[in-house]
């Protein structure tokens, strides 16, 4: 395996639309990809899976078996990935060229709080682990939104620690303009707050100020990612920064031709 992309999010930010998307993307591309889906509760996919974590593990099963209701059992379901982290190295094994992106389970509490999920990013992929954060265009394009959205970025991050691209997923439903202002709002601390503030109207204190500052300082607030995974837009980027990590950026002239 080159190296495996984990694509984590809040519910419903398009994480697995996207994840179909990027390994479409890549193929389109004529690299070699792979999707693994970790979500044992998802109904749908909008992929098709080549490693499918519900094939060993059944939310109807542990309901039955433990007697839990859906969240219960999301919970515990969540909690047996790590079993089969084993069955897991042995399909990514046989990937040697490969690019892989792995779905997570569908609410963040699922993958990125609970304990096992780092033991899990580390037996999979070690070293060769980088995280996509899905943010939701249009719960992200108005100040508080885009501060809530970074503060669960960090969140991420300091559960993983590994290489992150925050992800400004469905601005097909956002206008460019306002796509333009989140990345200036990126690279100007200053500028986030005083949105922030006309957005909330009279407050005395820079309530967030010091925190936005810090991010920038930290690496948390660097550079936004937009796409749209409906429309198969903005891969390149995406691409380019996992070619640029996985392989110090040779892949770049195959992409180029
Ligand atoms: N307009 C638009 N909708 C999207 C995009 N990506 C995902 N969606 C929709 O958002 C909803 C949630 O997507 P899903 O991939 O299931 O989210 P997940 O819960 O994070 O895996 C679905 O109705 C998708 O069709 C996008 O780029 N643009
Ligand atoms: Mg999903």
């Amino acid at each position: 395996m080159i190296g495996t992309l984990y694509v984590t999010g809040p519910a419903g930010t398009g994480k697995s639309t996207f994840s179909g998307a990027l390994k479409e993307w890549l193929q389109r591309m004529e690299f070699d990809a792979a999707i693994i889906n970790l979500d044992p509760g998802a109904d749908y996919l909008p992929y098709e899976p080549d490693f499918d974590i519900r094939e060993y593990i059944s939310l109807e099963g542990i309901m039955s078996d433990y007697n839990l209701g859906p969240n219960g059992s999301q919970i515990v379901a969540a909690d047996m990935i790590i079993n089969f982290t084993d069955k897991i190295k042995e399909f990514t094994d046989e990937l040697q060229d490969y690019y892989l992106v792995v779905d997570t389970p569908g609410q963040i509490e699922l993958f990125t709080f609970r304990t096992s999920s780092t033991e899990i990013v580390d037996r999979i992929s070690g070293e060769k682990s980088m995280i996509a954060y899905i943010a939701d265009a249009p719960l992200a394009t108005y100040p508080s939104g885009f501060i809530a959205q970074k503060m669960l970025y960090a969140s991420v991050f300091s559960r993983f620690f590994k290489p992150m691209m925050f992800v400004l997923n469905k601005i097909d439903l956002v206008s460019d303009e306002d796509v333009e202002t989140v990345k200036k709002w990126e690279r100007d601390p200053d500028l986030l707050n005083e949105a922030f503030i006309d957005e909330k109207g009279n407050i005395e204190k820079d309530y967030f100020l010091n925190l936005l500052e810090a991010f920038k300082e930290s690496n948390i607030m660097t550079k936004v990612y937009p796409v749209s995974s409906r429309d198969s837009f903005g891969f390149e980027d995406i691409y380019s920064n996992m070619s640029m990590f996985f392989t110090g950026g040779e892949d770049n002239d195959t992409y180029n031709e």
